[in-house]
């Protein structure tokens, strides 16, 4: 039984898609027989079938990664970096071909998935330079003991990924996990399996050894929740939802405490104050709300803008925002391509119909683009009322609030006034007002005229309830290692002698 089929790109390039499930480095059927259709966000074709992990999936691929680890988590840790930089350099080579795939599976736009393809790449070098760097510390106890800790892998591992990122997010988890010697399943978003399948060729390629790492597509509720319930599992790392993650972190600590990273949701303030480069802060604030069609979790999805300015930039905003090319995530000069599925497309019309309802002003976009393809014009809301559920609500697409307000002392309460807690921007010519305005700013990320600008050193996580834990740079470490102490009494009688 083949577990490839050749797919056609709209580049003309044909590929082996694997289909599937990666366990012990070999495709395989699900147990159950099952499989599902991975569409085309753009044209609403199937692409392809793919296998269906479920409970029992787990079981077999949990086995394979619980062998592995017996050699995988004790060996050289320099070893581990030979191997991480292999599957980076087989990335690298294979980057048009992998961000080809995300465009097709995702929608979103070339340039989106090529960028994504570059982090990803330096997150997997980043981190792969850290596995023979996770030291311990001695401790001075006086002359009595003798006392030092060391970092000890976890084990096998759950990672649980989102479709808004599919391959970033794959390398932004497996890297650190496989790094601090732990092995891995790693359960792709249904919406989104393929460039994940693609890429397990590669982990074989790579000369990982079989079991390291496991794709296991399937649907959240079956193969997410085995993976949270199997006892052998240590930890889970999930990226997406808060709704989705509050209930892992219920259900892991149900079953074995299990260690929880979760990286979720936001509604993240974009602040401009009078005295910004208008031009440079406009390119931002698109930057901040329409990259990927705005499915981004750190989406400057508020827009404050401080009195003096608002009516200069705002039109030359709008202006900038039309010019944006919408559409075939394929066509030359592309900016935003498609929603990545229907449910989330629908959800984005409902928020804007719902802003519609509830009083705001639509300045621009505010619809479907077409009627096949789940493209939406990019949306600016303006006199919004802060208890709007579109200014409250993670919306999760290009659908943008802008409001006015006047101090200081004003817009940090409105920066503040969310339950997330993920990133902001602050647009500003004046250092002080930006590095003290950071300050009092609560969330994971604060970007100082720039935004979405991210970088494989920097660590990125959410306060309040945008998540737990950090990925990337090295504070992720901390989320794949137990730290053990070890006291040893001495005896020094025969020295003191
Ligand atoms: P989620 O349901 O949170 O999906 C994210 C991942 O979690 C997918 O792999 C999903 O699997 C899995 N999952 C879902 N329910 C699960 C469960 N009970 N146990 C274990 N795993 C589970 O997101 P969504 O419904 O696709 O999107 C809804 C909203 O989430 C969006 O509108 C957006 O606001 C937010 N979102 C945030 C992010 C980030 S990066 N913070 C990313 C995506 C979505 P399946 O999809 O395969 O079933």
């Amino acid at each position: 039984m083949s577990f490839f089929k050749e797919v056609s790109l709209p580049t003309g390039k044909k590929y082996q898609q694997p289909t599937g499930l990666f366990i012990n480095n070999e495709f395989v059927a699900a147990k159950s027989g099952k499989k599902f259709e991975s569409i085309n966000p753009s044209t609403e074709e199937v692409i392809v079938e793919v296998e269906q992990a479920e409970t029992e999936d787990v079981k077999v691929a949990v086995e394979a990664a619980s062998k592995a680890f017996e050699s995988w988590g004790s060996r050289d840790p320099f070893e581990r970096i030979k191997y991480v930089y292999t599957l980076a350099d087989l990335i690298e080579e294979n980057k048009d071909l992998i961000a080809e795939i995300e465009s097709l599976d995702n929608g979103k736009s070339l340039v989106c998935s090529k960028s994504d393809l570059e982090i990803a790449v330096r997150c997997l070098r980043s981190i792969a330079g850290w596995a023979d760097k996770i030291d311990g510390r001695t401790i001075d106890n006086g002359p009595t003991h003798f006392t030092y800790t060391r970092r000890e892998p976890l084990g096998v591992v759950g990672q649980i990924i989102p479709w808004n990122f599919p391959f970033l997010m794959w390398a932004w988890k497996i890297g650190p996990a496989i790094v601090t010697g732990n092995t891995v399943l790693l359960k792709p978003a249904s919406a989104t399996p393929l460039s994940a399948l693609f890429a397990a060729t590669l982990i074989k390629k790579a000369g990982i050894p079989a079991g390291v790492i496991n794709i296991i597509p399937g649907s959240g509720s079956k193969c997410g929740n085995a993976l949270i319930e199997h006892p052998d599992i240590k930890k889970i790392a999930f990226t997406g939802s808060t709704e989705v993650g509050i209930g892992i972190a219920i259900n892991a600590a149900k079953h074995g405490l299990k260690k929880v990273t979760l990286e979720l949701g936001g509604k993240s303030p974009n602040i401009v104050f009078d005295d910004a480069d208008i031009n440079l802060t406009v390119q931002n604030l698109i930057k901040g709300i329409f990259f990927n069609g705005g499915e981004v979790c750190s989406a400057g999805s508020r827009i404050y803008i401080q009195s003096g300015i608002y009516d200069k930039i705002l039109p030359i905003f709008k202006q900038e925002v039309e010019k944006l090319k919408v559409g075939d995530p394929f066509g030359e000069g592309v900016f935003q391509g498609a929603q990545a599925y229907g449910g989330q497309f629908q959800t984005v019309l409902d928020y804007i119909e719902t802003g519609k309802k509830e009083g705001a002003t639509l300045f621009s976009g505010g619809e479907r683009i077409g009627n096949k393809g789940y493209f939406v014009k990019p949306t600016i809301f303006t006199d919004v009322k802060e208890d709007y559920k579109i200014v409250k609500e993670e919306i999760f697409g290009p659908v943008v609030t802008v409001s006015k307000f006047d101090t200081v002392q004003e817009v940090v309460k409105l920066a503040n006034s969310t339950n997330y807690g993920l990133a902001s921007g602050i647009h500003t010519t004046d250092v002080n007002k930006a590095l003290g305005v950071s300050k009092l700013i609560k969330a994971g990320t604060v970007w100082i005229n720039t935004y979405n600008d991210f970088h494989q050193t920097t660590p990125f996580g959410g306060y309040k309830e945008s998540g737990v834990g950090r990925e990337i740079g090295p504070e992720v470490l901390g989320n794949y290692t137990e730290t053990k102490a070890v006291r040893v009494k001495l005896d020094l009688s025969q020295i003191e002698k």
